[in-house]
């Protein structure tokens, strides 16, 4: 499959495929959903699987909970569903971050960040006691094949695209935060050593490289039902 120029993403796939995979989204959402209790935190993720977690979340009417959206979207759609969003420093330790994930591979490395937000996104999985994962069945891969997102300074950013080069910059507005949504374009060999060196790179702000032991569970949609893996957090 080529990569989309504007968003470094994959092109989309047939239409049918692609409500396949809207099914299943909503199929690891609901699953997901059954984890959330009275008065949990809850990090919500951002991107089209959580578009189905957010009414599934609202739908189960759960008392008490307060939220933590990781992009104005999500924050958006969530107040809209009369979900309680507030902001991460207030909320405090979460009991529960849930997300997708752009690639899932067999031992549990992410990339995240197709839509931009896995600086947040980052953030909030890592204030969270539970990660969990919800995906469909196409986000399961043998081996992580990248782009991997990044975030980065803007200054000196023509310098730090050369020290990461292959690397280039989205032609999206900036993240909430200011930064530049850029893409590693060269292959990922070992998801460790890419992450390392890409967090030591001058400039980088954040990488969309998620490592096994940020994540709990992994649930993934497919034909047959969904699938429960353990991460190793
Ligand atoms: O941008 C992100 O990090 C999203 O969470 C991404 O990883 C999953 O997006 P999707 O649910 O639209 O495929």
């Amino acid at each position: 499959m080529a990569a989309d120029g504007a968003t470094g993403r994959r092109r989309g796939p047939s239409l049918s495929s692609e409500d396949a995979a809207l099914d299943q989204k909503r199929a690891a959402a609901y699953a997901a959903v059954e984890l959330v209790k009275d008065g949990m935190r809850v990090g919500l993720g951002s991107g089209s699987t959580v578009a189905e977690f957010l009414p599934a979340l609202a739908e189960r009417g759960c008392t008490g909970l307060r939220c933590v959206a990781t992009s104005p979207a999500t924050e958006r759609v969530a107040r809209e569903l009369g979900l309680e969003v507030e902001p991460l420093d207030a909320v405090g330790e979460l009991d529960v971050a849930i997300d997708g994930a752009d690639e899932i591979d067999p031992s549990g490395w992410l990339i995240k960040g197709g839509g931009g937000a896995h600086t947040r996104e980052k953030i909030v999985v890592a204030a969270a006691r539970r990660f969990v994962v919800i995906a469909s069945a196409n986000k399961a891969v043998a081996k992580l094949d990248g782009p991997v997102p990044l975030e980065l300074l803007s200054f000196g950013v023509n310098h730090t695209l050369a020290a990461l080069a292959p690397a280039r910059l989205r032609d999206v507005p900036r993240s909430p935060d200011g930064g530049l949504i850029a893409d590693y374009m060269g292959p990922v060999g070992d998801p460790r050593e890419l992450a390392r060196r890409l967090a030591e790179t001058p400039g980088v702000i954040e990488h969309g490289l998620f490592a096994p032991e940020m994540v709990s569970d992994i649930l993934i949609a497919g034909e047959t039902g969904v699938e429960h893996r353990a991460g190793a957090k």
